[in-house]
């Protein structure tokens, strides 16, 4: 009776009154690009996916620190077409915006016909299919104001446009008009608008989205312009002395958002060195949160100076928390969890659930992890250095061609891979590596079974890939890679490190299946 009176005033505290600290970033692994709206006290958050199926996760929260995935944007290939779409191609940088009643999604897929839209009543989805718009340029958002317009706010090469577009239709009402080239940092994006005490702010990333990025603001009487700059820009950034030594590289990318008590808020990505001063990172740009001031003049300041920590000494909204994530996928419901990405539009006639019980049935694509085609594989993101991850599989082989295992992929030509191969009447496991054109074998053991256990144990600087040996039951080791060459600094792209499943027969059509019985994830930070 005292235990559940005590967690009830525990809950209590915890959803009544806002809390001291919390933990960056927010939304953890590759997640970049955020942009959030709100409806009531409810927060929703999109972010890029580039060429991983279904496209643009959607993630909701009470307190902007718990974030949970509700669904994604793109769920079917009549919205998300990826065919073609090279490693960090597909899906760029979203918005979400919520007007009259409906949720909008407005993005660009810079491998099929460019901008679009889509709408739901449900931000947990179905959404629309996708209104194109004719505009040539990427980081699309829509502004409404007060007089019930409408306009399309894009990136162009030499700065910010704006258009006046039919949201039903998604008509252009205007010609492009260039309002801002932003400070002169390289790379104006990233556009957001907002109306605030009579004046239009132009919020955008420059710099690039490496390590110069940041966030900088104008504001104009006129949606048109000119556009007047912050004095204090950049309002966000990392590059300066204050920012060196930092953990959280590269932020930039913001969208402000207003609590329902008032209080100002801003998402935003950025990146996690592996360790300070090491300049590379493996989990991607991630999603970052800190409160946002409008101390004097009606310039908006970010946590003060610009800058941000891992731990972040604010007083937040009240929190809501949500359930741990399971460790153990045990392939048990009929579809995939959220976590779960195709590379590109899949093959539905490749995976099935049903085929046994309690295992994820994959059949081999001809197609490897090296070709920017679909595949048989499914993913999910690396969120911590620090990871355990593991499966149990059964290759039924028809030939000697046919592989299957865990792979850690950052894009086709950067990815290690730690899989069983049969030779003969036996198996063999191999660890690979594929760092551009270097390509090579790096430890291989001849098994007996076509069943095995394998694991990957990440750390800020190595992978350890391990299984349990068949015959004596045991824990070994087959190799340590380095995690620097999956990095973004060597691959170069937008994305981050997914561990994932696959199979691929290395060309040749057959008919060989892999089982997962399971797959574990566990994390340390
Ligand atoms: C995106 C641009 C950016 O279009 O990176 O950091 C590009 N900012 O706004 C891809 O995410």
């Amino acid at each position: 009776m005292i235990y559940t009176l005590t967690l009830f005033l525990l809950c209590l505290e915890q959803i009544t009154f806002g809390q001291i600290g919390f933990k960056n970033p927010v939304i953890r692994g590759f997640n970049p690009d955020p942009s959030i709206c709100r409806v009531n006290e409810d927060f929703y958050l999109v972010t890029s996916s580039f060429e991983y199926f279904p496209g643009l996760p959607i993630y909701h929260s009470k307190d902007l620190v718990n974030w949970e995935q509700i669904g994604h944007c793109l769920t079917r290939d009549s919205q998300l077409q990826l065919h073609n779409a090279p490693a960090s191609g597909g899906l760029f940088a979203p918005s979400i915006r919520y007007h009259d009643g409906l949720f909008y999604v407005i993005c660009t897929n810079v491998s099929d016909k460019g901008n679009f839209y889509c709408t739901a009543k449900n931000p947990a989805g179905p959404w629309s299919d996708p209104i194109w718009v004719d505009i040539k340029s990427i980081d699309p958002d829509i502004f409404w104001d007060e007089d019930g317009k409408s306009y399309f706010v894009t990136q162009g090469d030499e700065g910010i446009r704006v258009t006046e577009i039919d949201t039903k239709t998604g008509a252009l009402r205007s010609d492009e008009k260039l309002v801002w080239a932003g400070t002169g940092g390289r790379f104006p994006e990233a556009p957001h608008l907002y109306k605030k005490d009579g004046y239009y702010y132009l919020l955008l990333g420059e710099g690039g989205t490496e390590y110069a990025h940041s966030a900088s603001i104008g504001r104009s009487r006129s949606i048109w312009g000119p556009y007047e700059s912050c004095p204090l820009n950049p309002i966000l950034s990392h590059s300066n002395r204050i920012g060196q030594g930092n953990e959280i590289q590269g932020v930039g990318h913001a969208d402000l958002i207003q609590a329902a008590d008032g209080s100002w808020w801003t998402v935003f990505l950025g990146f996690r060195v592996t360790q300070r001063y090491s300049y590379f990172h493996v989990l991607g740009r991630e999603t970052f949160m800190a409160p946002v001031s409008w101390p004097t003049n009606g310039w908006p300041q970010i946590n003060g100076n610009g800058t941000i920590q891992v731990a972040m000494d604010v007083t937040t909204l009240p929190r809501y928390p949500f359930p741990k994530p399971m460790v153990r996928d045990d392939f048990a419901g009929e579809k995939l969890g959220l976590q779960w990405q195709y590379l590109r539009n899949p093959d539905s006639s490749k995976y099935s659930l049903s085929f046994r019980k309690g295992a994820l049935c994959m059949y081999t694509s001809p197609t490897t992890l090296d070709q920017t085609q679909p595949l048989s594989f499914i993913g999910r993101r690396q969120t911590e250095h620090n990871f355990q991850a593991g499966t149990s599989l059964e290759l039924s082989a028809d030939t000697d061609t046919e592989e299957a295992g865990i792979s850690l992929l950052q894009t086709n030509s950067h990815h290690y891979d730690f899989f069983l191969r049969r030779k003969g009447k036996a198996y063999v496991l191999q660890l690979r590596a594929a760092v551009g054109s270097l390509k090579y074998i790096v430890a291989e053991k001849d098994i007996s079974t076509n069943k095995i256990a394998l694991s990957v144990k990440g750390t800020a600087l190595s992978y350890e890939f391990g299984f349990v040996n068949p015959k004596s039951g045991r824990y070994e080791v087959m190799g340590n890679l380095d995690t620097r060459y999956l990095s973004t600094e060597v691959a170069g792209g937008f994305t981050g490190v997914m561990i994932g499943l696959y199979s691929s027969s290395n060309g040749h059509e057959t008919k060989a299946k892999v089982f997962y019985d399971w797959f574990d994830y566990q994390v340390s930070t």
